[in-house]
């Protein structure tokens, strides 16, 4: 009899599956389509548990589908370009190219390692010209569509390598990554995408998306921020015009200044003579903050008066008109209204600057005073001192006051009812060179000019210099940064920013239904019937930004003609983490690498002897729990590792490594190797079982194997509890393994089916064992298992009798049986006559399902 050896069975399935294309797409469009997807890895060189676990999850859908008669997309890339390619060439001196492409190849081969049935046929790199050729050609269609366009944006700056950094290079401190230096901030001219001008179909059509983790929707709904109130137009002494956002538009009239952003373009010109050198050192001091620092709750308010009035609309009074460092030009219209009584930002600059606070709101179980209040009233009340608005309530609920401000202001033509969102244009240029060239022109005659169709792709140059210094290597880049220009033909410079790789991840998912194409981005008859995405797997830190640029792409794409529908994917999970006992010293907070410690039993940390706490946190090279995937599938093989990551915990949720359990996964295995090989000695079972004719343990078995049938089909469908379908397939063994009728057909039938649903779980022992059954096809192309129904009704029950109230006995009836069917079933067993004979009875008390009491006198 033979052992269970994954490594003699595994390798060689992978290879006959590969050389026989077996998980290669149909093209087929008679069947539903499928499509699965992995979030496709960043090449960084190792595959680690995080990955296998959320390729598992997908392997195990794709396998799932395809045996229950979907044509199944199941495909994997690579999203290659980016900072650690170049980090690494600036590092060790090798081209970017070179070590991505090294890493693609060593990760392919561990992935081909775990038997993922993917089409490798539609691999894509997005780092590879016929990738990128149609990122470019994605890039100019939202140019043409008015969708990308440049303005000044702040950078982070080295002031001793002159280059610009990208935030993953700066520190916690500020610092640059390389030189130390402390980072500064510098305008440039950069490439904005306007996914703004979506925001609202992005909140709006998270409806349609009800196979996605609420929690996900939440923080794409909160990323989004929609705030609805008004635009209220003011007008300065001088006749200028300054529009404000405000949630509040029915505080106006306690409106007692204005606050501009110090960068807001009027500034210049509502500055007097004699505030012009405060205002102008307040601005310049303002420019040196980010945004966090400058809108911090906790931040002493500061800021300077111009020496400007403007008129407040709903009452004439003149009002002052400031600069500060909490209003923000890039939120409304960068210049608010200053309510001190109801909003605290503007409270504590008034306290702090002496300006007058107005209450409008009065809530109603007290009396609020200007004078004596220590905080703003933001809450409900009814308004005061607002001319039409008086009286009506304000607050969340029943309050009408901020409709009726919209409507006073609309009517009297002061402004209008409008929403804002916090969501910003999507900043994508990038002064790195391994990123996707921005394919334009800039000519001083002509602009800024698309390469011609015909050119593209615009190639990254391969005889590039990396030193960490100076401007992006591609800028340094005289010869290929002189072209003509292609509209006039006079000399023109290339763009030489390249695109953040979210781009490149924006629209992978399009591509893979027609990954060859060399003449068009996707065929869109072939993209639009694959789309959308029947479930998309991966983790939550892609929550945001990925998935709100993804559906942004895909919205873009569809109003420029090239898709039919408006989300790209149907079904979300986001997997948990995996994670690993770690040793902490919770004195120090420093982790401890197991292989320091002498006895794990009972840890203390080697250099203080202080005892060590086990945690168990993700794992990570810092935290010394990170445990190789390679280790796991040499030891153990790729369907023990699948089945125990499956089985640890249900997919959305955290996963604790435990190598008993891993373990235990194996001998599972084994026991199905027997359990199989054993049976496959008894050549002379028959194939098939006539119902009729099964006596009891037959029926039994049958009982076990449909349940099992039903439990795991439904433990597989959207909910994807694949932890309890893993214990019910081990049910099903230990059923088969305890069965006394292993000579029966019905004991074939229980072991085929045992194989064919572990088959999308542990393919390659699935298959190993289905072949050494005497079959020829592939277990994975077998149509998934269907519940008998016949064989999941339990047909006879005990009935229990009594007499008087005492249990004489039970008796076997039919299942379905009526109330007065028991009735009778018990008066003509022989069990009742015996007792009850020569007796009258009185009554006869039925408890269906369970027992008949005869009470006789
Ligand atoms: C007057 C007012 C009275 C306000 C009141 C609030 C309460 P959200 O909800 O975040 O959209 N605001 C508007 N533009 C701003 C900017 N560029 N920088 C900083 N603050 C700005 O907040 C909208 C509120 O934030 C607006 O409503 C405005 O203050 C302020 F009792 O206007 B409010
Ligand atoms: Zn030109």
């Amino acid at each position: 009899e033979s052992r269970y050896n994954p490594a003699e069975i595994e390798e060689k399935w992978q290879q006959t599956w590969l050389a026989e294309g077996s998980d290669r797409t149909p093209d087929n469009t008679d069947k539903p389509k499928f499509y699965a997807l992995s979030m496709f890895p960043y090449p960084s060189g190792n595959l680690h548990m995080g990955h296998v676990r959320n390729y598992t999850i997908t392997d195990v859908i794709a396998r799932v589908r395809r045996m229950q008669g979907y044509r199944v997309l199941h495909p994997m890339g690579w999203d290659a370009f980016g900072l650690p390619a170049e980090n690494a060439a600036i590092d060790r001196g090798i081209h970017p190219a070179k070590w991505t492409y090294q890493n693609v190849a060593q990760m392919r081969a561990q992935l081909q390692r775990l038997g993922l049935s993917y089409d490798w046929e539609r691999e894509v790199t997005t780092c590879s010209p016929d990738y990128y050729r149609w990122t470019q050609w994605i890039f100019l269609e939202f140019f043409k569509a008015g969708l990308a366009y440049q303005k000044e944006a702040a950078v982070n700056w080295d002031p001793i390598d002159q280059t610009v950094l990208a935030n993953e290079q700066v520190d916690s401190e500020g610092r640059s990554w390389r030189s130390g230096a402390m980072v500064e901030r510098r305008l440039l001219k950069q490439w904005f995408l306007k996914i703004t001008d979506y925001a609202e179909q992005l909140l709006q059509d998270l409806d349609q998306l009800d196979g996605w983790p609420e929690r996900v929707r939440l923080m794409q709904e909160n990323w989004i921020g929609k705030s609805t109130g008004a635009e209220v137009v003011f007008q300065t002494e001088t006749g200028e015009t300054i529009p404000v956002f405000t949630t509040r538009p029915d505080t106006l009239w306690g409106a007692t200044f204005m606050v501009l952003s110090p960068e807001h373009p009027l500034v210049e010109k509502l500055t007097t003579e004699s505030q012009a050198e405060i205002v102008t050192a307040y601005r310049t001091e303002a420019a040196a903050k980010n945004e966090i620092d400058r809108t911090a709750d906790d931040r002493e308010k500061t800021g300077v008066w111009t020496g400007s009035y403007a008129i407040n609309p709903v009452n004439d009074e003149k009002i002052p008109i400031w600069i500060a460092d909490y209003v923000l030009m890039g939120y409304g219209t960068g210049a608010i209204m200053a309510v001190p009584a109801h909003d605290q930002r503007d409270f504590e600059f008034a306290k702090k600057f002496n300006l007058p606070i107005k209450v409008v709101v009065q809530p109603t179980n007290e009396t609020i005073d200007a004078d004596t209040m220590t905080a703003a009233y933001p809450h409900e009340g009814v308004m005061v001192h607002s001319g039409p608005l008086d009286g009506v309530m304000t607050g969340k609920g029943s309050g009408q006051s901020v409709e009726a401000a919209v409507q006073w202001l609309e009517a009297n033509g002061k402004g209008k009812g409008t929403a804002n969102y916090r969501l910003r244009d999507w900043l994508i240029s990038r002064q790195r060179y391994w990123g996707c060239p921005i394919p334009v022109v800039h000519c001083s005659s002509c602009g800024t000019v698309p390469v011609p169709d015909a050119e593209l792709p615009v190639l990254l140059p391969e005889n590039v210099e990396f030193t960490g210094r100076g401007p992006s290597p591609l800028a340094q880049l005289e010869d290929w940064i002189n072209v003509p220009c292609p509209t006039c033909g006079t000399p023109a410079r290339r763009e030489t920013d390249t695109m953040d790789t979210f781009i490149c991840s924006s629209w992978y998912f399009l591509r893979y239904p027609d990954a060859r194409n060399d003449q068009q981005v996707f065929d869109p008859a072939k993209t639009n019937d694959w789309m959308p995405v029947d479930q998309y797997v991966g983790g939550i830190e892609h929550a945001i930004l990925h998935l709100l640029y993804s559906r942004f792409f895909t919205k873009v794409l569809r109003d420029r003609g090239l898709l039919n529908f408006d989300e790209p994917f149907k079904r979300l999970l986001t997997q948990g983490m995996v994670q690993a006992a770690a040793y902490k010293n919770p004195n120090t907070g420093k982790y401890v690498a197991p292989s320091q410690i002498a006895d794990l039993s009972n840890p203390t940390d080697p250099a203080t002897g202080e005892p060590l706490t086990v945690v168990f946190e993700k794992m990570s090279k810092s935290k010394y729990n990170g445990i190789d995937p390679g280790d796991v599938l040499g030891k153990y093989g790729a369907d023990t590792a699948r089945m125990f990551i499956l089985f640890k915990a249900p997919p959305e949720k955290d996963l604790e490594w435990d190598d008993a359990d891993v373990e235990g996964q194996f001998r599972f295995l084994n026991r199905v190797w027997r359990l199989v090989c054993e049976f496959g000695d008894r050549a002379s079972v028959q194939k098939t079982a006539e119902a009729q004719a099964l006596n009891h343990d037959e029926k039994d078995l049958r009982y076990a194997i449909h349940y099992a049938i039903e439990q795991i089909t439904e433990d597989l469908e959207e909910e994807y509890q694949f932890n309890t379908a893993v214990s019910e397939l081990m049910k099903l063994s230990n059923a088969l393994n305890d069965a006394t009728c292993k000579t029966s057909p019905v004991y074939r039938e229980g072991i085929e089916t045992l194989l064919k649903l572990l088959a999308p779980f542990a393919p390659h022992i699935a298959e190993e064992l289905w072949q050494r059954l005497g079959h020829t096809d592939s277990i994975h192309h077998q149509p998934w298992c269907v519940p008998d129904p016949t064989a999941l009704v339990v047909d006879e029950i005990p009935l229990v009798i009594q007499i008087m109230g005492k249990t004489r006995g039970t008796i076997q009836v039919p299942a379905q049986a009526s109330q007065q069917e028991l009735e009778t079933y018990a008066r003509e067993s022989e069990l009742a006559q015996r007792y009850i004979a020569g007796k009258t009875i009185k009554k006869v008390i039925v408890v269906p399902g369970k027992l008949v009491n005869f009470v006789v006198g």
